[in-house]
C-alpha cells in the first residue's frame, strides 16, 4: 500500500485586484432588485459583467482588468437603486 501523497500547492499571490468585486447587499429579495442594481452597475463604461446571487445577496461585479471601482462609488449606486452595502470584497 502506498502512502499518502503530499501534494503541495503553489498558489501566486492572490493579493492583486483581478477584476471581481462581490458586493453584499442588504435589501436585495427578488429579481426585480436586481434588476435595477445591474442597471446601475451596467453604465460603468469598464464594467464587463455583473451576475447576482440572490441567495446569498451578493452583486458579483467583473471589470476590465485593472479597473476598480471606489467603494464610495459603489456605496452611492446600491443607494440609488434603494438598498445597502454590508459589505465589499475585491478578489
Ligand atoms: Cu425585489
Amino acid at each position: 500500500m502506498k502512502k499518502a501523497v503530499l501534494v503541495l500547492l503553489c498558489f501566486v499571490s492572490l493579493s492583486a485586484f483581478a477584476g471581481e468585486i462581490n458586493v453584499k447587499v442588504s435589501g436585495m429579495v427578488c429579481s426585480m432588485c436586481a434588476q435595477g442594481i445591474k442597471k446601475k452597475f451596467s453604465k460603468i463604461e469598464f464594467v464587463k459583467d455583473i451576475n447576482v446571487n440572490l441567495d446569498d445577496k451578493i452583486v458579483i461585479i467583473k471589470t476590465e482588468e485593472g479597473r476598480d471601482i471606489s467603494d464610495q462609488q459603489i456605496n452611492d449606486l446600491i443607494k440609488e437603486a434603494g438598498y445597502n452595502v454590508a459589505n465589499i470584497e475585491r478578489k
